[in-house]
């Protein structure tokens, strides 16, 4: 079929075709099966609203959920083409900051792979996040356009009417297919405007914040409360949820909902809270078509669903009604409703919609009027019930659950590991790709060599692949031989990349003082910074200073090698985690709400060193304590610090000779010739005065149980078993069993 498809559209054989022309052609025979694959709605449906969908390419895991990946690397591999080549081509859309946007893609797979009926709805940001690069170790940042000519995107014929304050927009509705593995097609909806113009983007990513008109689906906002051009997102969050909005109802209407009844043709997962607005918004249109206040209030309780993913209370939206007023005024009028409805019925001031320094708070709405409140990790789901949501929990018990995050196995393993996944179906059928609980089955090999020992070869094989991979596409040369600890997440300080960097100080120091590793190592990370976030881009700074420090010290990297890789993304993470050995899981316990991460490298082999935070806490249990190492203070323990202020990081400092040593060190001589003074002195004091993040608190221990996860990687056969229990128990953390769940639970569809 591709054949007919090259021949007709450039009048080529197969051979004859360059990478790119095959590209194009495999995205329409693509694209014209998915939608083949798409069938009629049922009477309810899932609408899955998110300002972030992290998709990553999409060429691979559509020929795999098609059936046809196997096929079609075999047609290019007898043309003398590789897949892997083709693949390249592909821009990856970058509609995600991290975890909460690729969580929704996982999402999006497991509800179509599931057959279920479900439809994610978001933004086309034209340049999504900015791409990272370094210069001088610093990070700066360019545009990273996706959008070409012929793409994923399909344009359909559908327009909105988005009323703003001082003006009105048409929307412009894009689809994608999401089409699940040998299950049905659902729609991924971006909408957009017509008017927005590329070319007002001046240097790196400044432009012209005021011509909403042209600026409205430029970019995707970074993860940082400091941000400026608030009055912007609110903009992206209202045009949103107003699509979104009228696209409901309109489909409930024409499968014959009187809209007195929505809640039986919609369920709406609102995926953290920035699409909250449109619970007001759908208020206000029902209210236009007829329907009374109190009513509509209620349909649309019914309707909605809230998942948190922060306990950070930074981060935690609340717009002041100043900036509401200037965007959306004619939603206020319902936001105080709402207020003032919670205001009758609690005497708690802390749960109102409007404090007192007249700001609305996004995910109290949520919390009122939804009917479900969900965490994304057990502890998580604990801790928003005993302390962040505690008063709410007591008002609502039973709209609070939990549901554990999950990752889609399709992208996460058939995907990005291919040798696994075809050795994993050699010893115990292919079962496991569509019930992921059948991973245990490895168990009956725990202690077959024979088995033990591919493992192994496996991840030296990945690893070999990695090494080729960062030489040809960022010039980086890393040893197959050495152990790979790596670390790939956001850059915050709550995740402690700063921990790992001072970890890296100390075993400089060892081996500078004639101590070595018996096995050399080398530590990655992969971490874009938020532009706006300062202590976030000097910890960038300290690491890529360590990285020229050390890589260029004949006496150290003989045994140490650091490496950030530029730009880290959905398409560096599907090569890095097949190859990793140690996963660093390492935030400040109680920080992390889920982590996904963490449940990629697992299925992968790797070893996890972390704390008892987030998903690593259900990790730790479905392995036992022999399968991964765990350090580090509790999370009762960190919130009692909060709760009492008793954490002084100075008193570390001073007490601890080795913890000085290591902090010292960032603004020694040696660093301040490499790196710039400004920046590792602000990080200096930091560390020493402020240390938000307890990374003094942990240090000890974490340097400790490193040291502990690298003695063990000598011994083979452990550590293999390990990589095998680990594989083996990965199985629950497949989004397929995440989403059964809601479906169980919140949607009933
Ligand atoms: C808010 C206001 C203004 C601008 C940006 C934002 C903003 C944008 C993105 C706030 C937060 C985010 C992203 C949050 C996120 O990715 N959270 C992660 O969600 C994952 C999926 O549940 C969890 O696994 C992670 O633990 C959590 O950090």
């Amino acid at each position: 079929m591709l054949v007919e498809i090259l021949q007709k559209k450039y009048n080529k054989t197969l051979k004859e075709c360059s990478n790119e022309e095959i590209y194009f052609g495999l995205l329409d025979m693509t694209k014209d099966m998915a939608e083949k694959k798409y069938k009629k709605d049922t009477k309810k449906k899932i609408y899955y609203i998110s300002a972030e969908f992290l998709i990553g390419k999409l060429l691979s895991n559509n020929l795999i959920n098609l059936g046809i990946y196997d096929e079609i690397k075999e047609e290019l591999e007898q043309n003398g083409k590789s897949i892997a080549e083709v693949e390249n081509i592909e821009l990856e859309p970058s509609l995600g900051n991290g975890g909460l946007g690729r969580l929704a893609a996982c999402f999006l797979d497991s509800i179509a792979s599931l057959g279920l009926n479900g439809d994610g709805i978001g933004l086309n940001y034209h340049f999504g996040l900015f791409r990272q690069v370094f210069k001088d170790c610093l990070q700066k940042e360019t545009i990273n356009p996706w959008i070409t000519d012929e793409s994923w995107l399909i344009k359909r014929d559908k327009s909105y009417t988005v009323n703003f304050k001082d003006f009105t927009v048409k929307s412009k509705l894009y689809d994608i297919a999401v089409t699940g593995y040998d299950n049905r097609t659902n729609w991924l909806h971006l909408f957009d405007i017509e008017t927005v113009d590329e070319s007002i983007v001046k240097e790196g990513i400044s432009f012209e914040k005021a011509d909403i008109e042209k600026n409205l689906t430029l970019f995707l906002y970074p993860d940082d409360s400091d941000e400026k051009g608030e009055l912007l997102r609110i903009y992206q969050q209202y045009f949103m949820v107003s699509n979104a909005a009228q696209m409901i109802l309109e489909e409930c209407i024409l499968k014959g909902s009187n809209l007195h009844d929505l809640y039986e043709f919609a369920v709406i997962q609102i995926n953290d809270t920035h699409p909250t607005m449109v619970i007001p918004e759908l208020i206000r249109l029902l209210m236009e078509r007829g329907i009374e206040m109190d009513e509509a209030i209620d349909i649309v309780s019914k309707t909605c669903a809230y998942t948190n993913h922060t306990i950070l209370s930074e981060a935690l939206e609340k717009w002041p009604i100043k900036y509401l007023n200037k965007v959306v005024p004619h939603l206020l009028p319902i936001i105080e409703v709402l207020d003032k409805k919670v205001r009758e019925k609690f005497e708690d001031p802390t749960v109102t919609i409007i404090d007192e320094q007249e700001r609305v708070h996004m995910a109290h709405i949520d919390i009122h009027y939804g009917f479900s409140v969900n965490g994304v990790a057990a502890l998580h789901t604990e801790i928003l019930k005993q302390n962040e949501l505690n008063n709410f929990y007591k008002i609502y018990p039973e709209k609070f659950n939990n549901k554990t995050n999950g990752i889609t196995f399709r992208r996460w393993l058939m995907h990005c590991n291919y040798p696994l996944t075809a050795y994993l179906t050699d010893l115990i059928g292919d079962g496991f790709k569509k019930d992921a609980n059948q991973l245990e089955k490895l168990l009956d090999y725990k202690e077959d060599t024979n088995v033990l020992n591919t493992l192994l070869d496996i991840k030296y094989d990945n690893k070999k692949a990695l090494k080729e991979y960062l030489f040809k596409t960022q010039g980086i040369e890393i040893d197959e031989n050495s152990i790979f600890d790596i670390q790939i997440k956001r850059l915050h300080e709550y995740k402690r990349q700063q921990m790992n960097a001072l970890y890296i100080i100390h075993k400089y120091l060892e081996i500078k003082n004639g101590k070595k590793p018996a096995t050399p190592i080398t530590l990655i990370f992969g971490a874009k910074a938020a532009p706006a976030y300062i202590i976030a881009k000097d910890i960038i700074h300290l690491i890529l200073c360590l990285q020229e420090l050390i890589n260029s010290d004949k006496e150290v990297n003989p045994y140490l090698k650091v490496v950030m890789v530029e730009n880290y993304n959905v398409t560096l993470a599907e090569k890095l985690i097949p190859a990793c050995d140690i996963s660093e899981q390492i935030s400040l316990a109680s920080k992390e709400a889920s982590g996904t991460g963490n449940m990629k490298f697992m299925l992968n082999g790797a070893i996890t060193l972390g704390t008892m935070d987030g998903a690593n806490v259900e990790i730790a249990e479905l392995v036992g304590k022999d399968n991964i190492y765990i350090f580090g203070e509790s999370s009762e323990e960190v919130i009692s610090h909060y709760e009492n202020r008793d954490y002084v990081s100075k008193d570390y400092y001073n007490k601890d000779e080795e913890i000085r040593q290591m902090v010292d060190f960032i603004v020694s001589d040696t660093l301040m010739n490499i790196g710039k003074k400004e920046n590792l002195e602000r990080l200096f004091n930091e560390l020493i005065n402020k240390d938000w993040f307890m990374t003094l608190l942990d240090i000890k221990e974490y340097i400790q149980k490193k040291e502990e996860i690298i003695a063990d990687y000598e011994d083979r056969e452990k550590w293999s078993k390990m990589m095998l229990e680990n594989i083996s128990k990965a199985g629950f953390f497949s989004s397929d069993r995440t989403i059964l769940e809601y479906n169980q639970d919140i949607w009933n569809v």
